[in-house]
């Protein structure tokens, strides 16, 4: 479906702001994956980017729950840059259970389950094992909002891993971003004001191929405290709308003491 849409003229809409973009394909997309999975669920919850846009509760208890991004990326997807992709997670028990992440524009399907391995295509990935900053290709993302203390402090958090990193990129896509990490094709990638659709698939693609993903420690606190456990996934509080992937702890260690988190009230 998306693939199809991509060459067609959209009806773009706009949600929270001005840049937060929405089409009809988003929301076909996103009835057409819970019809079919509660369908075959029917016990199960559901948590879906345009149903919250449009009044639902996103509410994560204990009970299995599907949360899906129908098109994670959907700037790219208005401007046809190829990196939109599909995101579909199932949480059980509050954790990450399942990931499929799919770039219907490169033919590229990411898959994790919990302890199982994560999968491109159906290979096996792991990430780059870089530990340094000073090695690192590093992404990060603006987000669709605007407000200038927030932007202040992004620009500023750029700012603060770029002089020793081999190169930053924003590409438009938390869900790639983070299965980018996850196939070793960048080290580190950090986020704020993402939500949990954006997240809850490519987090576990991520930890499954032997990364670290994160919260951040809170202003102030000792970062190599809080990454002091090698499987942070446990920790990951997906409704705090951050996110830090890598490839090592090392290297989260690293970034997280340069960079500013910015609290954003949860989802
Ligand atoms: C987008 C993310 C992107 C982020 C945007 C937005 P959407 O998701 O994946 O990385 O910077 O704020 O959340 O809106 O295209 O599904």
């Amino acid at each position: 479906m998306i693939r199809e849409a991509v060459n067609k003229e959209h009806n773009i809409d706009t949600k929270v702001s001005a840049v937060d973009l929405v089409t009809e394909t988003d929301q076909a997309v996103e009835k057409l994956i819970f019809s079919r999975l509660l369908g075959l669920y029917p016990a199960h919850a559901s948590i879906g980017e345009e149903s919250t846009a449009g009044g639902a509760r996103c509410v994560l208890t204990d009970t299995p729950t599907w949360i899906v991004d129908p098109i994670d990326g959907t700037t790219n997807f208005v401007h046809r840059y190829p990196n939109s992709c599909v995101s579909i997670g199932l949480a059980i028990g509050k954790q990450p259970a399942v990931g499929v992440v799919y770039n219907p524009l490169l033919d590229e399907l990411f898959t994790a389950t919990r302890g199982g391995g994560a999968f491109l295509n159906g290979a096996p990935i792991s990430v780059s094992r870089c530990d340094a900053l000073r090695n690192a290709l590093l992404i990060s993302e603006f987000g669709s909002d605007r407000k200038e203390e927030y932007m202040n402090i992004k620009f500023a958090n750029m700012r603060a891993v770029i002089n020793d990193a081999h190169g930053l990129r924003c590409v438009g896509s938390a869900a790639l971003n983070l299965c980018a990490i996850a196939a070793g094709r960048a080290d580190a990638y950090f986020e704020f004001g993402i939500h949990c659709w954006d997240v809850a698939a490519g987090a576990l693609v991520l930890s499954e191929a032997g990364g670290v993903v994160s919260n951040l420690p809170p202003n102030g606190d000792d970062a190599s405290q809080h990454f002091a456990a090698e499987n942070c996934l446990d920790r990951y509080d997906m409704m705090r709308r951050q996110v830090l992937g890598a490839s090592t702890v090392q290297l989260a260690r690293e970034i997280a003491a340069l960079i500013k988190p910015i609290e954003y009230t949860p989802d």
